[in-house]
């Protein structure tokens, strides 16, 4: 087995020219300007309505995923009622939604594409209802066209999590398009970032003025405080990161293509391990193998003897956390799915020759 001299870390963040990122600190300097809509946030969101083709009006910067939920469903109205929303997931999905007042409902996810199942989601709802959460998970899409029936059938929001999913597309349409809300996470970890940072895409541009109040202390004017808000709002510098990577978008895209296509082929035809690639985007490369034991040995032994550390997202499965816990057996698919999944190394630099030797060294831990 291949033993890496530096740790191959699971991700790692594409960081944009460092002469390149010194002049916009010097148009920062020289603006004197901050945090609290500057102009290089202003840019940046500009710029971002262009890449993703949604109006300017449909969208709102955070400084960071998170709190771009909890702003998101604050403004939506889940505060109070039940929102069926996907155990198969990182905390954070469910935090915000427990930290607005909403009560979580938890559905199983589709085996294929492993987000929430509309049709198991359906059978969940009930006068209580107020949403529907579901996520794209590793940036595979969800069934878009199952929850939009919902939507209509029931007059449910659909808020999609798509924190994963920033330049993934349905049909030459960004996948933040669909249903009432989508929200895009700019942490390092993912394939494009912003230092930390958050965007929402919504529908209905009227709540945008609503989404600038609330990320700003619900402040509306100098002698106007509106609502319970809080402090969201993404600095000069997290845009300006921002702008550099938007500009490298088509090449980080392009290099996770090539990483995936080598675990792809590696792992074709490869008795007890399932290579999973449904995303769009390729921002992370899941495997699935045939039980947890398997898994739980090529976790442990690509960390100690190759010097590789992938991770097990997501496991534990969300309604196995102490605010959630749910019972086991709630939601079959997502418990099987997390105990067999692991996300292998995957980011902009790492060289197709290092992938290929993972998936290797996967194979061998897997035959021995
Ligand atoms: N919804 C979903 C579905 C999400 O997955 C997330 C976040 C959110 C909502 C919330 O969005 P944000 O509020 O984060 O914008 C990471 C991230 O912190 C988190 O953003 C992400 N999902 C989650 C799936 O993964 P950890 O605890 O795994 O991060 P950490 O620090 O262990 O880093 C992972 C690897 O990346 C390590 O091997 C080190 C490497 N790394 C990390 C950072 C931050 C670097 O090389 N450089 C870096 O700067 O949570």
């Amino acid at each position: 087995m291949k033993r890496f001299d530096k740790p191959i870390l699971v991700t790692r963040p594409y960081l944009p020219d460092l002469d390149a990122f010194k002049a916009g600190c010097c148009e920062i300097w020289a603006n004197q300007w901050l945090t609290n809509n500057g102009p290089m946030l202003k840019k940046f969101h500009g710029e971002l309505a262009g890449y993703l083709g949604v109006g300017e009006s449909n969208m709102a910067l955070f400084n960071n995923g998170t709190l771009a939920l909890e702003v998101g469903f604050q403004a939506m109205g889940l505060s109070g009622g039940d929102v069926i929303t996907t155990p198969f997931t990182f905390v954070a999905t469910s935090h915000a939604l427990k930290r607005v007042g909403a009560n979580p409902i938890f559905a199983d996810i589709d085996p294929e594409t492993l987000c929430l199942s509309p049709e198991v989601a359906e059978r969940l709802i009930t006068p209580r209802t107020k949403a529907i959460v579901p996520v794209h998970v590793y940036g595979n899409a969800c069934d878009i066209e199952g929850f939009e029936r919902l939507r209509e059938k029931y007059g449910v929001k659909i808020i999609y999590d798509a924190a994963h999913a920033f330049g993934a597309e349905i049909g030459g349409r960004s996948i933040g398009s669909f249903g009432d809300m989508s929200m895009f996470s700019f942490h390092p970890t993912k394939l494009f970032h912003s230092c930390e940072g958050g965007l929402l895409v919504f529908r209905d541009a009227a709540l945008q003025r609503q989404l600038f109040d609330l990320r700003n202390f619900a402040i509306h004017s100098e002698t106007e405080c509106i609502d319970v808000g809080t402090n969201a709002k993404m600095n000069e510098l997290q845009a300006l990161m921002g702008l550099l990577c938007l500009k490298k978008m088509p090449e980080l895209l392009a290099w996770r293509v090539k990483i995936h296509e080598v675990y792809r082929s590696a792992f074709a035809g490869v008795d007890g391990i399932r290579y999973l690639d449904k995303s769009i985007n390729k921002a992370y490369c899941p495997v699935l193998f045939r039980d947890f034991e398997t898994r739980e040995r090529v976790y442990s032994r690509l960390k100690e003897e190759c010097n590789v550390f992938p991770r097990r997202y997501f496991y534990p499965l969300l309604t196995d956390f102490a605010p959630y816990v749910y019972g086991k057996g709630a939601c079959p698919v997502a418990e099987g799915i997390a105990g067999r999944v692991l996300t292998l190394p995957t980011y902009y630099g790492l060289s197709g020759e290092d992938a290929l030797a993972i998936a290797g060294n996967v194979k061998e831990i897997v035959d021995g």
